[in-house]
Order: C-alpha cells, then structure tokens, then sequence
C-alpha cells in the first residue's frame, strides 16, 4: 500500500497558524474591495464619512501584504516540511518568533490605518505621511519574515549536511530561493522605513528625498510581485503534475528558471518608474532590458506547464493535435482553480510586457490599465493558485478531504472568481486606455466628455466585484468546512517527482549559493549603484510630510 507522508502536527500548527491569518485578512479586505467598486460607480457613499482612500489602503495593505505573506510562508513551510522532513525544535522557535513580529507589526500597522493616520495606499509614497506607528509596525514585519526566511535556509542547511552531493528536494529547493529573494529584496524597502520614513514621521529629520525612498520602495516591488509568483510557481511545476496523476517534468529545468528569477527579479524595479523625474534614461533604459530579460524563466515556466500536460494527456490516448486537452482532469478543482489562474496569466503577462514598454508605459501608467494588470496577475493567477493548493493542504493538516461536495463547490468557486474577474479586469483595462486614473476615487472632472466615456466601465467593475466578492465568501465557506467540519480522512500532499533522477555532478552547480548570490549582487551593484549615487549627490532639498486625507 502507498503510504502517504503527514506534515508533523507542531509544523502543521505553525502552517494553521499562518493560514488562518491569511484567510482573515482576504475576508476584511476583500471586502474593502467590494466597498471601493461600489464607490467608484459614483452611485455609492460610504457612511461615517470614511474615505475611499482608506478603504483603498485597508485593501491594499491586507490583500497585497497581509494575505499573501502569510500565506506564502505558511505553504513554504508546510513544503519544506513535507519534503525536507520535521522541522527542528530551535528552527520552530525561530519560526514562530518571526510570527509573532509579523502579528505585532500588522496590529500596529492596521491600528493606524483604523484611526485614518496612515491613508498612504499600500506603497506608502512619500511625501504622504502616516503616523510613525505605522512605519514601525510595517518595520517589525519585515523583520518578522526574515527570521521565518532564515529558518527555511537554516532547516535546507541542516538537511543538506546529512545528504552531502545529494540536490535538495526540489519544493524546499525553491522555498530557499524565494526566501533568499525576498531577505535581499526586502532589505531596501526596509532601509528606506527605518533611516527615512520612521525619522521623518518623528520629527527628528523636516524632510525626505522622495526619489530615493521611491527607488528603495520599487527595488523591493518588483521582487514582492515575483515572491507571489514562485509560490504559486512552485505549487505549478511539483504539485499539479501529480494532481493530475504525473509526473514532473523536468527538474533541473525547474531550478534554472527559479535561479534566473532570483538573479534578475530585484534589478528592475525602475520599470515601475519610467515617467519619473531624477533617473536617467539609460538606466531606465538598461532595467528594462533586465525586465524583458526576467520574462523568459517565466516562459520556460509556460513550456514546462504545457509538456506536462501535453505528455500526460498523450500517455492516456493518443487523440490527435488538440484532443489531447480533454484527457485532463477537468472534475479536479486541485487542477481546475490553478488551470484557471494560469490562463489568466497569458494575457496577464502580455500586459505586463506592454507597462515595460517605455512608450506604451507613457499611455498606461496610472490609469486603471494598471489596476487590471494586477488583478489578473496577482489577484487570479497568484490567488487562484493558493486557492487551490488550500483546498488539499487544509484538509491535509486538519486530517478531513475535500469531499466530492466541497470539489464541485470549489470548481463553482474557480468559475465564478473567472466570471467577475473577467469584466472587473477587462473593464479596468479599457477604462485605462480611454484615461480613467487609478488610486482615484470616483470623479467625473466636472462632467468632462472623457470622463463620461468610462464611467460606464465602472459600472461594469462594480459588477464584476460583486461577483468576486461573491467568489470570496464561497472560498471562506470551503476553507472554514474544510478545517472544521467536513468529512475525516487524509487528503493528500502532492508532490510530483522524476522517473529517472539525474544526478550529474554538474547539477550540483545549481547548489553553489556562493555562485548565484555573488551574480544576484554582482547585477543588482551595476543596475543599481551608479543611478542612486547621483539621487544622492544631486538631492533636492528634499520635501515634508503631507496628510492630505
Ligand atoms: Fe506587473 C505593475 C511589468 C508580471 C504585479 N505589476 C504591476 C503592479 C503589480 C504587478 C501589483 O513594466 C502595480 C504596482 C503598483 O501598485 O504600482 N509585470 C510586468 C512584467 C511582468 C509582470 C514585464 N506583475 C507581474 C506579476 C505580478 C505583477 C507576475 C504579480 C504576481 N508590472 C509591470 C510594469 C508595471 C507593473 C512595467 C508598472 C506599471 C506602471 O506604470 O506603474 C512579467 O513577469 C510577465 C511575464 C509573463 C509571461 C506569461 C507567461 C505565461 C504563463 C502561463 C502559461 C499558461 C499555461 C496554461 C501553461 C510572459 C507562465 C495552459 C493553457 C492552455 C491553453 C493549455
Ligand atoms: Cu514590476
């Protein structure tokens, strides 16, 4: 009999944990998200006086912060666990540390937003300025992540001592990279709140040299958006291929794109500021470049995904050049909801190619094409993905399965999020292109004729809100059935593996750490270094803090 390998109920409670924190934040700022959308068809005003702008940064802070960081380190840890074995007592401990500053900065963080002293949005631009509390809080957060990244490092060390010239589980392989990516990445953003924003909110500096903070901001962006994407990068290339009964397909292939994205994900924050003053164009011009550069281990991705369906749909029957596609688990929403989020990612990818564009960039920044942009990425193919893996890995650790019940529920889930996401989206990228402005709420520029040609559009978004918001509370519904009620059993971790497993001595070069850090840092000192030099040497006088809420 096959045995199936169970998460140690410890580790399991560290993963609850986290996914229960998640899950909280998705219901508080999805419905935020409902809110905004209703606001913005201009038929609609909040009571109490609360703003769209807050509303907006409660959105932004719980859904693109809050969720997926919790979420992301909970199913780190479960595959680190799951494949590289128990964690150890004094890792756990370094886990749970870093959770609790996670918790306490979010609280400190969600205080200030509460009261309306830190209505900044989620990038927290200056010259807006919150309260220091919430610069401390969001501090004390990053800290927290980077003790829960080093006790992924820590547990991969441990295991690769007693397995000399073995290369690591793939899943825990790639868990090191995110996590590497995100401690170099997050280290400016976090520079920036701790010498800038903490200093100036207090009053101890007048001013603050907005381009820098925006730059620092923007090279830990950039890596933030590709730290959601491995993770659902990694359920795609291990857990899907055995979701559907197969096998992965390549494994070194895997680790080379993940490598290329560690190497080229963080020295290219400047596409987010290409209309900017105080960059000059050849750097702006050279991170595109790496931009573009960092677009092919996402399409070595798309190849790979595609030969693992094709080769299993073929192994069934042969059924000719599209036929193939019926062969695939279509009953399976461990499938279905990451299948959903992943074709959302071919247009969702092609439009973020059109923001890299400098010229194409002129047209679409800030204007809600943006806002779609994100919404197919981060918000269908990100999210979908962890919808999906949560519908096994709950019921994996609290020992019940998703019942045939709950999988058509899911399914429906999936459909729906595709449905309300698709005019949501698509709305915000036509109301972009005719110039509706994104982090706005609803205006009509006086009854100005372009104004009116999208205001229909955001009756459209408001639609498709209400249909995701919808989309929401089935997933808290399955999720909440999922650990408390449904039906006792154990429900699956899946992870796929090779046939045959290559174990070249070359392979072990995609192990050198030594090698592909000192090329991360050697590229992130040369896109980097000179550009901020001269925001140095040539600071303006820097500008004060603005509440303009
Ligand atoms: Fe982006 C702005 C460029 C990917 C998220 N992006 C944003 C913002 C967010 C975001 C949140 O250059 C707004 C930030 C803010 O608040 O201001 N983005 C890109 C590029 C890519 C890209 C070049 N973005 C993402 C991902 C995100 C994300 C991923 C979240 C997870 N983005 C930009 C730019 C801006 C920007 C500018 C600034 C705009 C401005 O002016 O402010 C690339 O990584 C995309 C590469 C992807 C592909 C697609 C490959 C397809 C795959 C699917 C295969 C499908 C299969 C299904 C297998 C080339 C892997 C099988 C199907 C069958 C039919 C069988
Ligand atoms: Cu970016």
């Amino acid at each position: 009999m096959k045995s199936i390998y169970l998460i140690d109920p410890k580790d399991g409670k560290l993963i609850k944990t986290h996914l229960f924190l998640a899950f909280l934040a998705l219901a508080i700022g999805g419905f935020a998200g409902l809110l905004q959308v209703l606001v913005k068809t201009g038929k609609v005003v909040l009571p109490f006086n609360i703003s769209y702008y807050q509303i907006l940064t409660v959105h932004g802070v719980l859904l693109a912060l809050v969720f997926t960081t919790f979420f992301i380190f909970g199913f780190m840890f479960a595959a680190v666990s799951r494949t590289a074995g128990t964690f150890s007592k004094k890792i756990r401990l370094l886990a749970w540390t870093g959770f609790f500053l996670m918790l306490i900065g979010t609280l400190m963080a969600a205080w200030m937003i509460l009261l309306n002293k830190a209505t900044v949005l989620y990038t927290f631009y200056a010259p807006l300025q919150a309260h220091a509390i919430f610069y401390i809080g969001l501090a004390l957060f990053f800290i927290g992540t980077w003790l829960e990244g080093i006790a992924i490092i820590l547990h991969y060390a441990i295991w690769k001592k007693t397995h000399k010239n073995i290369l690591s589980p793939l899943l825990t392989f790639m868990a090191v990279v995110n996590s590497i990516m995100w401690i170099i990445a997050s280290f400016g953003v976090t520079g920036s709140i701790v010498f800038q924003m903490i200093p100036w909110s207090l009053g101890w500096h007048s001013t603050i040299n907005i381009v820098i903070s925006r730059t620092l901001f923007w090279y830990f962006g950039h890596p933030l958006v590709y730290f959601w994407l491995l993770t659902a990068y990694m359920a795609w290339y291990v857990v899907i291929p055995k979701v559907i009964g197969w096998r992965l397909y390549s494994d070194s292939l895997a680790r080379l794109a993940f490598l290329l994205f560690l190497i080229f994900s963080i020295p290219v924050g400047f596409h987010h500021q290409l209309m900017e003053p105080g960059i000059s164009h050849s750097w702006k011009f050279f991170q595109v470049f790496l931009t573009f550069v960092v677009i092919i281990p996402s399409l070595m991705t798309a190849f790979s995904m595609f030969a693992t369906f094709e080769s299993f749909a073929r192994s069934k029957k042969d059924a000719g050049l599209f036929g193939w596609f019926k062969q695939l688990p279509w009953g399976d929403a461990r499938f279905v909801v990451p299948f959903i989020g992943m074709l959302a990612f071919i247009p969702g990818g092609a439009g973020g190619i059109i923001n890299a564009s400098n010229q194409m960039n002129a047209v679409v920044h800030n204007t809600t094409w943006i806002t779609g942009h994100f919404h197919l990425t981060i918000s269908t193919t990100v999210t979908l993905t962890f919808f999906g893996v949560s519908y096994w890995l709950i019921g994996h650790l609290t020992g019940r399965i998703l019942t045939k019940k709950l999988n058509r529920l899911a399914i429906i889930q999936g459909i729906s999020w595709a449905i309300g996401m698709t005019i949501m989206s698509g709305s915000m990228h036509i109301a972009g292109l005719l110039g509706a402005p994104r982090r706005t709420a609803f205006t009509d520029y006086g009854g100005a004729a372009q104004a009116k040609k999208w205001i229909s559009y955001q009756l459209a978004q408001a639609v498709g809100g209400s249909i995701l918001f919808i989309s929401i509370l089935l997933v808290l519904f399955i999720v909440i059935y999922l650990a408390f009620f449904a039906e006792k059993g154990i429900q699956e971790f899946p992870v796929a593996t090779m046939d045959v497993h290559d174990e070249k001595p070359l392979l072990l070069l995609l192990e050198n750490w030594l090698l592909w850090i000192g090329i991360t840092f050697f590229v992130i000192i040369i896109a980097y270094a000179i550009p901020l030099y001269s925001m140095i040497q040539h600071a303006p006088t820097g500008s004060s803090g603005y509440q303009l809420w």
